[in-house]
Parts: C-alpha cells; structure tokens; sequence
C-alpha cells in the first residue's frame, strides 16, 4: 500500500486566527507531501512494502531510520489534521472528561500538564495524551516518534516543530500549546480513539 496524502477535513483558512492559511500551506501540502514521497521510495525497497501503516512504522522504528522518521510523521501527519477543527476546544464528550478527570484531577490541570509537555520537549517533536496499560498518560516524543512505539496508543498529538508554529506564533512555542488545547482540539475525535484504545 503506498503512502497517501489526505486532503485536509477543512479549507486551509478554516483554523483561523489560531492557524493561518499559510501554515497549512507550507504544513500539509509541502511538509505533510514531503514525508509521503520519501516514504514511497523508501518503502519500495523495504519488506514492509504493503504491511499496514501501523506496521510500516512499528516495523521500522531503530531499523531502517530513514523509513521510520517518514512513514512516522505520515502517521502522526494524518492524525495531526483530524486533531483539529474550526471552533475546537470547548466541551469534552461526557464519558472521556470523565476518563480525563480521574486521570488528572481536573480539566485545567490535563490541560496544564499537556502544556508543559510540549514546552519542555527539547527541539523539534510531538506531545501526547495517549492510553498506556488502560490509563490516560501525558507524553513527549523527540522528531517522529510516537506512543505507538513506546507500547501505547495515541489518542491527542500535537507537533511542536517549528513549521508548525512559526509562522504564526514565532518563538512563543508556550502560546501556540496553549492555542491548540483551547480552541483547535477536535475533542469528538480525540474521543472515538479513546473509546477505540480503552478497550
Ligand atoms: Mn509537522
């Protein structure tokens, strides 16, 4: 199966002012594009050639690093676009708030310690809300890397490379955190994949 890229599931300016046009610009059709092309020429000499994406990316992480880092943030990528929504952020479907309550101890210190993590996570990476052993966990991934390869399923990601922030919030990594939990997190979708992983 090769790589495809998705179309995004809104207009480019639809994440407005949180997101500008120009960032999804260079970010899916250039960046997101990028990572699809190496992927396929890579994959063609692999024999994960037609193994699930799942297993393309589980099957090449400390293999083959030039497969892994593409088909990873392939992966990450296609999540990363449904993460998000215009007029995100806002209320939690009942039974994951409640699930992100137990967890945490409340909504704003999910929220905070999401935060953190991506503001501590050292040059260019991911931070996660991810399901480990039935929990909700908090975790930061450098470059590609994501829980699946550290035995857990994603279920909130949000990239903190720079090309995903600095057109529009420079070095102000801590605003654009703080933007995406509040007002561009898909939360219907972060809640079928915890229903998904719960399981
Ligand atoms: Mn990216």
């Amino acid at each position: 199966m090769d790589l495809i890229l998705p179309d995004l599931p809104y207009a480019h300016d639809a994440l407005q002012p949180y997101m500008s046009r120009e960032t999804l610009e260079y970010h899916h059709d250039k960046h997101h594009m990028a990572y699809v092309t190496n992927g396929n020429n890579l994959l063609k000499d692999s024999d994960l050639k037609g193994k699930s994406l799942e297993e393309i990316v589980t099957g090449s992480f400390g293999k083959n690093a030039g497969l892994f880092n593409n088909a990873a943030q392939h992966y990450n990528h296609m999540l990363f676009w449904k993460w998000m929504k215009p007029n995100g952020g806002g209320k939690i479907p009942g039974k994951l708030e409640k699930a992100l309550i137990d967890a945490f101890g409340s909504l704003d210190k999910m929220k905070e310690d999401f935060i953190q993590a991506g503001v501590t996570q050292f040059g260019s990476g991911w931070h996660w809300l991810a399901v480990k052993d039935g929990k909700i966990v908090i975790m930061k991934t450098p470059n590609g890397e994501n829980p699946l390869v550290h035995g857990a399923r994603p279920i909130l990601g949000n990239d903190v490379w720079e090309h995903s922030y600095y057109i529009d919030y420079r070095n102000r990594r801590p605003d654009y955190c703080k933007a995406f939990i509040e007002n561009l997190v898909n939360w219907e979708f972060v809640a079928e994949l915890y229903d998904a992983a719960a399981k």
